[in-house]
């Protein structure tokens, strides 16, 4: 499936639902161009394999809202220790969703560590995640976020096409988008 396809489904899903979202690497530049407006969302710039902490820690402080995690199969990989820890913490409402397209494609597509080999989906499982599932094409994507559950953490593992790393970065700063939504979080509260 294609990364853009994906993306318009999670964020159509954030924006009807209320839920915050966390993305990384290029699913962050996708994000902004078809999900600006959606309110709640920070981009984990540059440290790989911390979306998921990330998501983790707002899900435990919303635990009233969903939380969408868009994470990349090779951040995961650089530590996957943050499985065991995210299952162990049992936020229920939490979903990592990993684009799985097998490759570091922001650093030029070099293919990752155990492509076609290791079953990311079976990992989670294995860790504890209370279901993960493994999507390819967006109407199962669409059929599959549409029956999510309070009963989480949960994992959607995405095949994801491989394509060129975005030419041009949306200026972006974690320090102002994690303050605006503090500050939106607050009102509503
Ligand atoms: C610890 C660490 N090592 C290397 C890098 C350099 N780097 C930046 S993005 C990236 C690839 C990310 O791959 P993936 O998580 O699969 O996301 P994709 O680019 O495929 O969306 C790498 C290796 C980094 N940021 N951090
Ligand atoms: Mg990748």
């Amino acid at each position: 499936m294609r990364r853009r396809a994906a993306i318009e489904i999670l964020s159509q899903f954030c924006r009807e639902s209320g839920a915050a979202s966390v993305a990384t690497m290029q699913a962050s530049p996708v994000w902004h161009e078809v999900a600006s407006d959606v309110p709640l969302h920070i981009d984990m710039l540059g440290c790989m394999g911390s979306a998921s902490s990330l998501g983790l820690g707002l899900a435990l402080g919303i635990p009233n809202r969903r939380v969408v995690v868009i994470d990349g199969d090779g951040c995961l990989l650089m530590q996957l220790g943050t499985l065991v820890t995210i299952a162990n913490a049992r936020p229920k409402n939490l979903t990592l969703v990993i684009m799985n397209n097998q490759f570091y494609e922001t650093s030029g597509n070099q293919s990752i560590p155990g492509a076609g080999l290791t079953d990311i989906a079976t990992l989670a499982g294995a860790a504890g995640f209370r279901s993960a599932h493994r999507i390819s094409d967006p109407a199962s994507l669409k059929q599959q976020i549409g029956h999510l559950t309070d009963d989480g953490p949960t994992m959607l593992v995405l095949d994801i096409d491989r394509e060129e790393p975005c030419e041009v970065w949306p200026a972006l700063s974690m320090k102002n988008q994690i303050q605006v939504v503090r500050g939106k979080l607050a009102e509503v509260s």
